[in-house]
């Protein structure tokens, strides 16, 4: 499928999602330090560093512009739903949980670093992340952000992580796997919206919150963001489906081993197409207000999410 013609064609996508991951490795970096004790710290940037798309962080900053805000003042959020990202990453890979040996292509943080080190590097950077969204030393003293969009920004953050959040989802995900019947539609649509677009949400709503978005700003935001982390796991089991067998990494052949329930089971395939692309023209209906230069990246985002090949 080719992405859509619109009137953002131009606008250079690639270019700003590397502009963006640039900003956010640089403040990522400075912000671990190597210091006492060396192994923590050392793990917490093997994990934090070592790639990603960094969607969540390029979210959060898109969020921030089209409410006409500025890269620089959405930095220190965007940091700390990475670190947070990261830290679900760690702790989802454990033999606990998903028990992966590869993350991104590497061994996961509990292979280099020995269980223990991986619990700790998850918990450490959960803590930093919080830390470093209302350190006012991270934002630029030329545009300062009212005390009070903190308290909102980390009551937010809190919320979509908790065990009303990201931790609701990965437990009923994980209560899911392995049964003898799929779960029904409610049910992975709840795992969804909580596992994957609970921090997607959080990215945008706190990166809108510090770019100064209004209430309506940050709802229509916060609407478009579900829609395209519910999208996200769509096009992934979708994904999974078309693509050929060889090309099935190891996550996917370990779903289809675990009996795991996706779209295309419950609806088909061609339904599963169809609830994408209304997910799609849902969230960007929720960005159709806004100054248009300015939501060129938020509307090539979802663009990205809908057509991407793997
Ligand atoms: C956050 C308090 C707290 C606890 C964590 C372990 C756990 C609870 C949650 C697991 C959540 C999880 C692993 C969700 C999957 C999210 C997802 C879609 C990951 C893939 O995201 P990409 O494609 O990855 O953006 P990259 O590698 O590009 O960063």
């Amino acid at each position: 499928t080719s992405a859509p013609f619109d009137a953002t064609t131009e606008f250079d996508f690639k270019g700003y999602l590397l502009s963006k991951a640039e900003s956010v490795n640089r403040a990522l970096d400075l912000a671990i330090p190597l210091v006492h004790p060396k192994r923590i710290h050392e793990a917490m940037r093997y994990s934090l560093l070592g790639g990603g798309k960094r969607i969540r962080p390029a979210l959060c900053i898109a969020a921030c512009e089209i409410v006409g805000g500025d890269e620089s003042q959405a930095i220190p959020p965007a940091c700390a739903v990475e670190m947070i990202h990261t830290m679900s990453l760690i702790h989802d890979d454990l033999p606990c949980m998903d028990n992966d040996d590869l993350r991104r292509g590497q061994p996961s943080c509990h292979r280099a670093y020995g269980e223990p080190v991986a619990v700790l590097a998850g918990d450490a950077l959960l803590a930093l992340a919080f830390r470093h969204l209302v350190d006012l030393g991270n934002y630029p003293s030329s545009n300062p952000i009212p005390p009070a969009i903190f308290v909102r920004a980390t009551a937010e953050l809190a919320r979509c992580i908790g065990a009303e959040g990201l931790v609701a989802g990965q437990l009923l995900d994980i209560e899911s796997t392995g049964l003898e019947n799929p779960v029904d539609i409610d049910r992975l649509e709840f795992i969804h919206l909580h596992k994957t677009a609970a921090l997607l949400e959080a990215s945008v709503v706190i990166g809108a919150m510090v770019g100064g978005g209004s209430d309506l700003d940050i709802e229509r935001l916060r609407r478009y963001a579900r829609c395209i982390g519910l999208l996200f796991q769509v096009v992934d089991d979708i994904l999974d489906v078309t693509k050929s067998s060889e090309e099935l990494g190891k996550t996917a052949a370990k779903d289809l081993a675990s009996n795991k329930t996706t779209y295309p089971k419950l609806l088909g395939l061609d339904k599963s197409r169809e609830f994408a692309e209304e997910l799609l023209q849902d969230a960007k209906s929720q960005i159709e207000g806004f100054d248009p230069l300015k939501s060129a990246p938020l509307l090539h985002l979802a663009n990205y999410i809908a057509y991407r090949q793997k």
